[in-house]
C-alpha cells in the first residue's frame, strides 16, 4: 500500500512539473512576441538622427519622425530598404528590417546627415 501512494504522489508530482513546465513555456513565448513588436523609434532633430546607430532584430520595425521644421528622408545606401518620402514635420516613417547585417543610411537633402541601423539575429 505504502507503494502505491508513493506511486502516486510521483505521478501527481511529474503532472504538476508537466503542467508548470507549460505554463513557463507559455509565458517565454508571450514576452518573446513582446520583444519582436517592440517599437524602435529614431527622432530626427535638428539635423541629426538620434540615436545616430540603432541595434534591432531581424523582423522588428524601425520607426523615424521629423521633429524638425525642414524636410529630411530616409535613403538606405545600400538600398536595404525602401526610401522615404520627404518627412514634413510630426511624420513619421516605418520600415521592417530583413536580414541580419549593418544598413546605413542619410538624409538625401542634407546627405551630412547619416545614420545606422545594426541588425542582429
Ligand atoms: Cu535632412
Amino acid at each position: 500500500m505504502i507503494t502505491l501512494n508513493a506511486r502516486k504522489k510521483v505521478a501527481a508530482l511529474s503532472c504538476a512539473i508537466a503542467f508548470l513546465n507549460l505554463s513557463l513555456f507559455a509565458i517565454a513565448g508571450e514576452m518573446k512576441n513582446d520583444a519582436s513588436t517592440k517599437q524602435n523609434r529614431i527622432e530626427i532633430k535638428d539635423f541629426a538622427f538620434n540615436p545616430q546607430t540603432i541595434t534591432v532584430k531581424s523582423g522588428e520595425t524601425v520607426t523615424w519622425i521629423n521633429r524638425d521644421e525642414e524636410p529630411h528622408t530616409i535613403v538606405s545606401v545600400g538600398k536595404q530598404f525602401k526610401k522615404s518620402t520627404a518627412l514634413d514635420t510630426d511624420q513619421e516613417f516605418t520600415i521592417t528590417v530583413g536580414a541580419p547585417g549593418t544598413y546605413d543610411y542619410f538624409c538625401s537633402v542634407h546627405p551630412k546627415m547619416t545614420g545606422t541601423i545594426v541588425v542582429a539575429k
